[in-house]
């Protein structure tokens, strides 16, 4: 029975995903290494070290820890002045209406986002009444396609995996969804997240009608 909706924030509620690259394309051309939206599909769900990890490998580039360290804090601040200029209009559409939805029928929402700037892009879509936990991604010590965000999401809403659906856009959020055995929303290319139990390719068919549809199936 479904009794509660965990989502990722970044390419699920908003386009949080056009900054990261943006911000990740800045710095690793300040690094001399080239960076293209293709390139950039890999870093998606990716915690930010890890990401530098993959960027700085493609480069060919060694960095001691206090430099990586440092690039890193140099993203982020890249990124944070980006998300400054969030406001709900950058909602995706639909997404608003189906939490809507999922609340008036009774059912419990989480945020399982991999970022750590989550609740203050939360806060500018000005949808946190509309969940009932964030994980803070700053605690979380696996990252996605590990299932713990998840995982501990469910808890935080006192409910058991089986009892969840997660929805997610990047290929490894599929994956943490999966391996925490709940059901899976993909949002995107079919062929990407073919690992998904459901994929829609636009948040607009995102509805609680058409889910409890493709859960009884
Ligand atoms: P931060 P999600 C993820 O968010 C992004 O997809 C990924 O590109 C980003 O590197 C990661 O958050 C960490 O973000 O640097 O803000 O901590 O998709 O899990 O909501
Ligand atoms: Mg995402």
């Amino acid at each position: 029975q479904l009794k509660g909706i965990i989502f990722d924030l970044d390419g699920v509620i908003t386009d949080t995903a056009e900054y990261h690259y943006l911000a990740w394309k800045q710095l690793a051309e300040d690094l001399g290494i080239p960076f293209d939206r293709t390139f950039n599909e890999k870093l998606k769900g990716i915690s930010r070290m890890e990401s530098l990890e993959i960027i700085l490998e493609e480069g060919n580039i060694t960095l001691s820890e206090e430099e990586k360290q440092r690039q890193a804090a140099q993203k982020n601040e890249h990124y944070k002045t980006m998300i400054e200029k969030i406001t709900p209009d950058d909602l995706l559409p639909g997404v608003k209406s189906f939490m809507e939805e999922a609340k008036a029928a009774g059912l419990k929402t989480a945020l399982a986002s991999a970022s750590k700037n989550a609740q203050a892009v939360i806060e500018r879509l000005e949808v946190t009444h509309l969940l009932d936990s964030v994980v803070d991604a700053a605690t979380v010590k696996q990252g996605k396609p590990h299932p713990e965000v998840f995982l501990r999401a469910a808890e935080q809403i006192g409910l058991n995996a089986s009892e969840c659906v997660g929805v997610e856009d990047a290929q490894a959020g599929v994956k943490a969804i999966k391996a925490a055995d709940m059901f899976a929303v993909g949002v995107g290319d079919p062929v990407s997240l073919q690992e998904a139990d459901w994929v829609i390719q636009d948040t607009k068919l995102l509805t609680l009608d058409a889910l409890k549809e493709k859960l009884n199936k």
